[in-house]
């Protein structure tokens, strides 16, 4: 079965609510926990890239840039497979990764203690997406509302609370983090959400160099430009349309893609709150995340 039609079975009246497992929080049945047991022996192979995300940090636009920058940016990879086949979930789709051509490009929310051993060894390489956390909940929130497999938050002060829990799906985003950075992985390209909003340009170049790979100029032009925003809103094989029945309406799945929108939705009282948690949280990790970018000018 698909990993769409397991998705479509969990839609609707059947929707279960998230159960813990090893201290992360997942949907019972879409994730099976023995397969995750598995993972811990899953074959990693040389020439693999995993790109790791917390949910909601620029995971299907980073997929796309890879898909892209490994074609040289020829768009035509774009045409034919949906980003979850093309590049699928260890976490939901082992059966999928184990059937891509190499080089594989591996997707996956889990937090770094779930991960297969063999990432830690050999020469595979990650690309570790993160997000300003604010923006992170406001897109998580939206996400969690219009999804279909997730049950609705009942508003955004719950919602903000279960997240610095760490009860929603995927658990902890500061343990993510955390443990991420500390696994000091031998191979791993830390990019972030904001510098790609900022110049994607210059983080596409980045990961050629990360990956010992050669690009034009005119193909990082290429690469940049069909994993917009917009182009990625357009295509039904990055836009979610394939996958509507999962949604109260898929192409919201491409909702802002901004910098700084929680400003629109925390309260002085709820953002203080977070600052406070967050400076606990991450004493000591040495991130500097941006919180907010200008206003882009209108066009005349
Ligand atoms: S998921 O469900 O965890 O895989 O979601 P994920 O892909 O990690 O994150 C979804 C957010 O990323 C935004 N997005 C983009 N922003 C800018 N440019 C491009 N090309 C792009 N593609 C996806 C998407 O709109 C979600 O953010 P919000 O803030 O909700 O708009």
């Amino acid at each position: 079965m698909s990993v769409l039609d397991r998705f479509n079975l969990y839609v609707g009246d059947n929707l279960p609510s998230l159960s813990p497992f090893r201290g992360i929080y997942l949907i019972p049945g879409l994730y099976n926990e023995e397969t995750l047991k598995d993972l811990e022996h899953f074959d990693v192979l040389d020439d693999d890239l995993f790109i790791i995300t917390y949910p909601k940090s620029g995971t299907n636009w980073m997929q796309v840039v890879m898909r892209l920058v490994y074609a040289d940016g020829d768009h035509k990879c774009l045409e034919d497979v949906v980003s979850w086949e093309a590049t699928p979930w260890l976490d939901i789709d082992k059966d999928k990764v184990e059937q891509l051509p190499r080089p594989r490009i591996i997707t996956s929310h889990l937090p770094h203690r779930l991960m297969p051993r063999g990432l830690q060894e050999g020469s595979a390489k990650v690309i570790y997406v993160a997000r300003n956390p604010k923006d992170v909940i406001v897109s998580f929130y939206h996400f969690q509302k219009n999804s279909r497999f997730l049950e609705n938050p009942n508003d955004f002060q719950s919602f903000l609370q279960m997240f610095i829990d760490g009860k929603v799906l995927m658990g902890s985003w500061f343990e993510h983090i955390q443990g991420w950075m500390d696994c000091k992985h031998p191979h791993l390209l830390y990019v972030t959400y904001e510098d790609m909003v900022k110049d994607l340009r210059s983080v596409v170049r980045r990961i050629c160099t990360f990956l010992g790979k050669t690009l034009t100029e005119v193909q990082i032009e290429s690469v940049v430009k069909h994993s917009s925003f917009t182009a990625m809103k357009k295509n039904p094989m990055t836009n979610y349309s394939k996958a509507e029945k999962l949604f109260e309406e898929a192409t919201k799945f491409f909702r802002k893609g901004k910098v700084g929108d929680w400003k629109n939705h925390f309260t002085v009282a709820q953002s203080e709150w977070f600052d406070a948690v967050y400076q606990e949280r991450m004493a000591g990790l040495g991130l500097d995340f941006t919180w907010d970018l200008p206003a882009e000018k209108p066009s005349s």
